[in-house]
């Protein structure tokens, strides 16, 4: 069994003081760092827009942030302007152990697409490699964490399962946006249907 850990967006603008602060956002980062030692792999998965991104309902006249609109045919949240390229709301946390993630997967860089998995843009046109990266490091199991438990969390753990990873949830080591009451739990629910293991941290390998 080859165990990868799967971070994902562990951004400083999805914490608090970000751009599109996730509740506690931060309080997955001591659990994240913890979980790096019972893994044999670690990758990180980073939301990485162009200014001009159509996500952001600053590029869509006369729409505000958080209402839904469309993109790519699809049904898309407006967001606030957040992780845009080099900027630091883009960096990871500081707090975050980067010194063992082997590999960095940029997504949402193709502005007119937005881009939650970390293995697919959200119309399944491209993939970022991940997914291509976990087969050839013959990884067979992976853990997901990190922000924001109902958007990127959850469609990152779902294709995980549907590619034939064993995909494992770490819920006390995810937050969610949690615009509606009860969109965490839908998440929950989701992932659970599509395969996905949940679990608490200190469930898994003392
Ligand atoms: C995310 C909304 C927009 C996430 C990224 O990382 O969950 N959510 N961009
Ligand atoms: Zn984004």
């Amino acid at each position: 069994m080859t165990t990868a850990l799967i971070l994902v967006d562990i951004q400083n603008d999805f914490c608090t003081g970000g751009a599109l602060a996730v509740p506690q956002g931060e309080a997955v980062v001591p659990i994240a760092n913890q979980l790096m030692s019972q893994v044999d792999l670690v990758v990180a998965t980073q939301d990485w827009h162009p200014a001009d991104h159509g996500s952001f309902a600053a590029n869509h006249p006369g729409r505000a942030p958080f209402e839904l609109g469309t993109l790519a045919g699809l049904p898309q949240v407006l967001w606030p302007v957040h992780c845009v390229q080099w900027t630091g709301g883009a960096q990871f946390h500081p707090q975050l152990d980067t010194r063992r993630i082997a590999r960095v997967f940029p997504k949402g860089m193709d502005a007119s697409i937005d881009s939650y998995s970390g293995f697919f843009d959200n119309g399944r046109g491209k993939a970022t490699g991940l997914g291509e990266w976990l087969r050839a490091e013959h990884v067979d199991e992976v853990l997901v964490c990190g922000l924001a438990t109902d958007y990127c969390v959850k469609a990152t753990a779902i294709d995980a399962a549907g590619l034939g990873l064993r995909s494992i949830l770490v819920e006390e080591a995810c937050r969610g946006v949690g615009m509606q009451a009860g969109d965490i739990p839908a998440a929950l629910a989701a992932m659970r249907k599509a395969g996905v293991v949940i679990a608490a941290s200190g469930a898994r390998r003392a």
